[in-house]
């Protein structure tokens, strides 16, 4: 992950749960970090240097990340968002609901197909 003032690059993550996750943050300006909300944890970065966070994504859901260390004005907006595993959940959630209520559907009309 490249860290530049003022943004990550990229400047979102997507993680399965339980998964050993390396980030290898460069910096190509000045110092930066990397803080990650939640898991609470952080790496920082010397200009044109990288540096390395290894740690388990064994919290899911959504954390955001951003620089701990003051890089410029806009600093405050340098921030990114880690997903562990949710998305993948959540559309699988949705494709099973919209199974269902197909399923629901097709039984609902069934008896009046025979009717007619
Ligand atoms: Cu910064």
């Amino acid at each position: 992950m490249d860290a530049r003032q003022f943004a990550y690059s990229p400047s979102e993550l997507h993680v399965n749960p339980g998964d050993t996750v390396t980030i290898h943050l460069t910096s190509t300006d000045v110092v930066h970090g990397l803080y990650v909300d939640g898991y609470d944890i952080s790496v920082e970065a010397d200009p044109g240097q990288s540096a390395t966070l290894t740690f388990v994504a064994d919290k899911p859901g959504s954390f955001r990340f951003r620089c701990n260390v003051t890089c410029g004005a806009m600093h405050p907006f340098m921030i990114g968002k880690l997903t562990v595993g949710t998305n993948d959940w959540l559309y699988r959630s949705i494709g099973f609901s919209i199974l269902a209520i197909f399923g629901l559907l097709f039984f609902q009309r069934s008896p009046l197909l025979t009717d007619n």
